[in-house]
């Protein structure tokens, strides 16, 4: 572990911090807001609440870890105590999160039974082995493990991301015009989030990284990303399944209240 600044290390504190909150606050949410939803779409918040609620737990035991690696100088600068900085938790927390996340999506999409069964099986075993791949790499010692893992980790990535990516659009097209919009939003917030986790994983190959400054980028980096990949995602499927409520002219019950907005051709 590199020696630290003292902002350095607070920001990397407060972010971990920042990161329990809004798992947590997004938790509570996520489990009143069921209520307010049709049946059909309540198990996307379900999943929603899950992933927010493993990763709150998992946020919990990092911040702990981070706080137990370092020791305050009186030179008033962090050095490593020598109890090692847990970054695994990370990889669990996303071997969880990552499956539950693809899941949430085509849950709102509430698309045929047989076909949302499929889609999902397949999302949620090239998502486990994306994880399960990039892991070796991110611990291996050499330039050339993290490579191969990187790369082995990225086909199922792409993969992944392609039928996301295609499935939103094709929804988006038979949505209501609102529906349409936050579908839209929901394609680019997945792309911008996900996008970033292999990139900060590419940076030490680039030279940047290790040392404290990269270290630093790091946590707070994948922090970031995790709150928008988790908490901003699960608000937009909660907006999702409101809107297509509205369309659809049904209320919490699942009970047709009125005629709904029409679908625009
Ligand atoms: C809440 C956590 C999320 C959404 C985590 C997502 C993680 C990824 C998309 C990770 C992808 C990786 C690659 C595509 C290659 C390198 C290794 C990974 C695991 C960082």
């Amino acid at each position: 572990m590199p020696e630290l600044t003292s902002g350095q290390f607070q920001l990397v504190y407060n972010v971990l911090s920042l990161s329990i909150a809004a798992m947590l606050g997004s938790f509570a949410f996520f489990v009143m807001a069921r209520g307010q939803l049709a049946p059909k779409f309540r198990p996307a918040m379900i999943m929603s609440a899950l992933v927010v609620g493993i990763a709150g737990y998992h946020y919990w035991r990092i911040f702990n870890s981070w706080d137990a690696a370092y020791q305050l100088t009186e030179a008033g600068t962090y050095v490593a105590t020598g109890k090692p900085f847990n970054d695994a938790y990370r990889y669990v927390d996303w071997l969880l999160t990552v499956p539950l996340l693809v899941a949430e999506l085509v849950a709102v999409l509430a698309l045929r039974k047989d076909v949302s069964g499929r889609m999902m099986t397949k999302l949620i075993i090239a998502s486990t082995a994306m994880i399960a791949l990039g892991y070796p790499g991110e611990i291996a010692d050499g330039a050339a493990g993290r490579t191969v893992w990187g790369l082995l980790s990225t086909v199922p990535f792409v993969y992944i991301v392609y039928v996301l990516w295609n499935e939103l659009g094709k929804a988006a097209a038979d949505n209501s015009s609102h529906t349409k919009v936050l579908l839209r939003n929901t394609q680019l917030l997945l792309l911008g989030t996900w996008g970033f986790y292999p990139i900060a994983y590419m940076l030490p190959l680039f030279g940047v990284g290790g040392g404290a400054v990269g270290e630093v980028a790091l946590q707070v980096g994948y922090s970031l990303a995790d709150i928008l990949a988790k908490c901003g995602y699960g608000l937009m499927i909660y907006h999702i399944a409101r809107s297509k409520m509205e369309a659809e002219g049904i209320d919490e019950s699942g009970v047709r209240v009125s005629s709904g907005s029409p679908v625009p051709a």
